[in-house]
């Protein structure tokens, strides 16, 4: 399919990257409409086509059911191919990024947060909020959603004090950007348009409270999320945000602002070694022993760098933590997806029996 050049602009100004990968995409299409998913309900999803042009679509009936992965579901931020003549979604395009995480409890099921974001804003605010552990948690799952991850440290103008120095200075060594800002104040959040230009979709994600509404509304210009005010003894917000919204911005990119998110689980596809833990990938290569477990064998440099204190105990004892997480949550989603191909070999089986038995009817 070919796209008339109106349909084009208005696609672009939702982030429509138009380069050859996207037309590529394009091309592997059957005629239709492309539409980019702003926000999800229970009953289906709203779509857009152009800034302002939104409307309801009905998801595709494969979606529906319930052995469907959601990682094969639409989420904020896919593009999608509607009939031409009816609201209902009949494919999906190839995704650039998807960022997800495991849903709470024990299911090993996975949640989609958002999709095709070149950048996701890992908003922290400079008060209680700022946790160094949460935040390398985050940036984990961020460098396995194949966005870049950003740090934005809100609440520059109320807590310009706080030392987080050191934390920021291990951070910053992993190639991420850290910018502060007084979330309120246009002038200060200047410094993320760089990310937010024409074709580039950015996706906030942070604590409740941290400042997510509140940059999304500075940047647009106007009040348009509701925003409140955290708790004064422990600085935590009252999810304010309860739905996810895709908001096209002045300075030509889109933004996703999400609710604030309790707990943030990997889901398994995550990488250890590409997880915003260089330093110490890079002293265990060093170890003496291949196989080095950093505990008492001789040689192993990540115990001595941990004995001299270039090491933070914590950062460390916060990798090997996420490092078992992930392997478990990788573990217990293979175990799962095998569980589900074993219970339909069985019910083939028995399908298979009842014929035999019974004959077809
Ligand atoms: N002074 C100041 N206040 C800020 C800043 N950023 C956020 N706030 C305030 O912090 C409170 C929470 O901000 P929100 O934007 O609602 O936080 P959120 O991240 O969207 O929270 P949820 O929607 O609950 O996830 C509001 O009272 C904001 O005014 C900042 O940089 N400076
Ligand atoms: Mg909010
Ligand atoms: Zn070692």
């Amino acid at each position: 399919m070919q796209l008339p050049d109106a349909a084009r602009h208005d696609l672009i100004a939702l982030g429509w990257p138009d380069d050859a990968r996207a037309r590529a995409a394009l091309e592997s299409m059957p005629d239709g409409r492309i539409a980019r998913v702003s926000a999800q309900h229970r009953s289906g999803y709203i779509v857009a086509t152009g800034i302002g042009r939104e409307f309801s679509a009905q998801a595709l009936a494969a979606w529906t059911r319930r052995d469907c992965a959601p990682e094969q579901r639409a989420v904020v931020g896919d593009w999608v191919l509607l009939e031409p003549a009816r609201d209902q979604i009949v494919a999906l395009l190839p995704r650039r990024s998807l960022l997800q995480r495991a849903a709470a409890g024990e299911s090993y099921r996975r949640q989609s947060i958002a999709a095709n974001v070149d950048t996701v804003f890992v908003v922290s605010g400079l008060d209680a909020d700022f946790n160094p552990r949460r935040l390398e948690r985050y940036l984990l799952l961020v460098r396995a959603s194949g966005a870049e991850p950003v740090l934005v440290l809100t609440k520059l103008d109320t807590h310009p004090d706080l030392d987080v120095a050191e934390p920021l200075a291990v951070i910053a060594e992993q190639g991420v950007a850290i910018v502060r800002v007084n979330a309120k104040d246009a002038a200060s959040v200047a410094a993320l348009h760089p990310w937010l230009g024409v074709g580039r979709s950015v996706a906030l994600v942070g604590s409740s409270g941290a400042g997510k509404s509140t940059l999304t509304n500075t940047l647009l210009g106007r009040q348009k999320m509701k925003t409140a005010a955290v708790r004064a003894h422990d600085a935590r917000g009252r999810h304010t945000t309860t739905h996810r919204a895709l908001i096209g911005l002045p300075q030509g990119g889109v933004l996703i602002d999400s609710p604030g998110m309790r707990e943030l689980k990997p889901t398994g596809v995550e990488s250890i070694e590409e997880g915003g833990f260089e330093d110490i990938e890079t002293l265990a290569a060093s170890c003496r022993f291949r196989d080095c477990a950093h505990g008492s064998e001789p040689g192993c440099a990540v115990r001595a760098a941990l004995d001299a204190g270039t090491l933070d105990a914590a950062r460390y004892a916060n990798y090997r933590k996420l490092g078992e997480e992930i392997a478990d949550a990788a573990q217990g989603f293979a175990a799962q997806l095998l569980r589900k191909a074993e219970g339909s070999a069985r019910a083939r089986a028995y399908q298979q029996r009842h014929l035999h038995k019974y004959g077809r009817k």
